[in-house]
């Protein structure tokens, strides 16, 4: 890995871009996975590269949904995994929901990569290298789901998503939440809560959260999912991206 100084003004994001080549050269990012980290990054400089009001609404509602449900799992990606296998690891646990390692561009050998990886960071439960059933309408390998593990999950958090993937879940009745920079993609449009924020803070964010609302009961974390509308949180993150924007001139 390159050297960052940890005074360079774009040390943070600098240090994110060597966690994905390092996770390419290691074998766990596609080389797709840097263009689309580009795009990302596009969006979270015009965000401010901050947790906006309506991000971090998104998260609490994101992770009441999690305690709420009876299966809950966390889809773990390339990139995800190398930004944030140990985040991922903690946030399985403060949330009590397994993990399952579903890739795009899927390996078998890049599979078993991510599994050991998110081993080693301390994770119980990871599926994903025996899938025994395939989501309807997908074509791809993304299609391949565990019985125990996504497939039969009633909430599923699903970070830097492909659109096709988000739809056919929603359309199996799941509820999904995704974590993308990006407001106007068609994951975000599609699921039940968008966050529109870095997966490098969304997570931290969401295990702090959890570890808070834990002892909630049920009807106050239903409370919180009720009055959410993604549609709306959307517009607001498109609001806060123009206003930064507008702020800079
Ligand atoms: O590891 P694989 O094979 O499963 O492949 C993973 C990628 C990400 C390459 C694959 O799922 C893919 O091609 O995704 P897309 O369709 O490019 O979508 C990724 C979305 O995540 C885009 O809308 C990006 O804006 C967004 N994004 C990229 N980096 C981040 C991000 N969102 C949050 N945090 C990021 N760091």
């Amino acid at each position: 890995m390159t050297d960052i100084p940890e005074d360079h003004p774009r040390y943070k994001s600098l240090l994110t871009r060597e966690l994905l080549v390092k996770g390419v050269k290691d074998g766990i990012t596609s080389m797709q996975g840097l263009i689309a980290q580009g795009r990302g990054e596009a969006f979270d400089y015009l965000l401010g590269e901050r947790t906006t009001g309506s991000a971090a609404e998104a998260e609490r509602v994101a992770v009441a949904m999690m305690l709420l449900a009876n299966r809950p799992v966390i889809s773990v990606n390339g990139n995800a995994a190398a930004l944030v296998s140990e985040e991922l690891c903690e946030l399985s646990k403060a949330l009590d929901a397994p993990l399952e390692v579903n890739l795009f561009h899927r390996t078998e050998e890049r599979v078993g990569k991510i599994i050991n990886l998110l081993r080693s960071k301390g994770a119980s439960t990871v599926y994903g290298d025996n899938p025994d059933k395939l989501i309807p309408g997908l074509s791809h390998d993304r299609a391949k789901a565990a019985s125990k593990g996504i497939y039969a999950a009633d909430v599923v958090l699903v970070p830097l998503e492909d659109g096709d993937r988000c739809e056919a879940l929603v359309k199996m009745g799941k509820r999904v939440i995704v974590i993308d920079l990006n407001p106007l993609s068609r994951s975000a449009r599609t699921a039940t809560v968008a966050i529109v924020d870095n997966i490098v803070r969304a997570v931290p964010n969401m295990t702090a959260m959890a570890r808070e609302m834990k002892n909630q009961s049920p009807a106050a974390l239903e409370d919180i999912v009720k009055g959410f509308g993604n549609e709306k949180a959307l517009a607001q993150a498109l609001d806060e991206m123009m206003d930064n924007v507008k702020n800079a001139k």
